[in-house]
């Protein structure tokens, strides 16, 4: 059969603009494509809410795919079992409490799982900026990655949203944005951002679900960003805190919607 290259670049181009004008208007966006921001899109989807992730890298799965150290295996404990096993994503145990997942199969299964639920997600995308109206945080302000890394000087364009979820992880980019140039008051104890502490696994793990929560009004955190808000330690390769803060987050933004 016949094969027609214009055919080709028009098909991508018209389905990659219907999506993205999709995603103009939305019930959530995410930024960041590490393990929290996409089991949070994971359960948004499954809940059948309008969801788009925008990650400013290639490749989607953040800090996965390195392990530690490179040694591409993961550790989770038991309380996040249950949410690999539903993403059908195989663990080995390794002693009590200590589970091991290989990272390309976490990785590569998350990020499966997040489409096939109805997550729209955007790779090679960067959130530089949120909008706000009064107090509230209304949506993203986004450009090309290439545009960014090159410095180029090109307007971004802006996606709506009832809700925002800051997934960057560690550098926690769209909170320290908004409150770099807003200089407003967020939800911890000091009303500023706290930074994360060195590492200790056990109260990491403990904080960073226990801290999921919003903000500043239609701002939420969730993963490693949330220790960086509110001053919790890092916890190294031990995922399962990332699971469950990215799924309490989305159990929380249901309720909010
Ligand atoms: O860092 P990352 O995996 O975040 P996470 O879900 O998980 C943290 C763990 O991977 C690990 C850890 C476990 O113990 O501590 O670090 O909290 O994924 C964050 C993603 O956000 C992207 C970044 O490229 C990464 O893939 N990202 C960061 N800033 C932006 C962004 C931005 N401004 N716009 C779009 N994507």
């Amino acid at each position: 059969m016949e094969l027609n290259e214009i055919l080709i670049s028009q098909a991508i181009i018209e389905e990659y603009s219907k999506e993205l004008r999709t995603a103009t208007e939305l019930d959530v966006a995410i930024v960041g494509g590490g393990p929290s921001g996409l089991i949070a899109a994971y359960y948004l989807a499954k809940a059948g809410k309008k969801v788009a992730l925008f990650e400013r890298k290639l490749s989607i799965g953040g800090g996965m795919w390195g392990g530690g150290m490179m040694f591409n295996k993961a550790v989770i404990q038991e309380e996040a079992k249950p949410i690999l096993e539903e993403q059908n994503i195989r663990l080995k145990k390794y002693k009590e409490n200590y589970y091991i997942v290989d990272c390309v199969e976490m990785a590569s299964g998350l990020c499966f799982n997040a489409k096939k639920a109805g997550a729209m997600i955007f790779n090679l995308i960067s959130c530089e900026d949120v909008m706000i109206r009064e107090n509230k945080i209304t949506g993203i302000v986004i450009n090309w990655s290439p545009v960014e890394m090159a410095k180029l000087h090109i307007d971004p364009i802006t996606i709506g949203a009832k809700i925002i979820i800051d997934a960057t992880g560690h550098p926690c980019e769209v909170v320290r944005g908004m409150e770099k140039k807003m200089g407003v008051k967020l939800n911890t104890s000091t009303g500023g951002m706290l930074g994360e502490k060195p590492m200790w696994a056990e109260v990491g793990e403990k904080l960073i679900v226990e801290n999921t929560k919003e903000v500043y009004p239609g701002l939420w955190v969730t993963g490693m960003a949330v220790n960086a808000v509110f001053g919790g330690p890092r916890m190294g390769p031990i995922f399962g805190g990332m699971l469950l803060s990215g799924k309490k987050v989305a159990e929380l933004v249901l309720k909010k919607l």
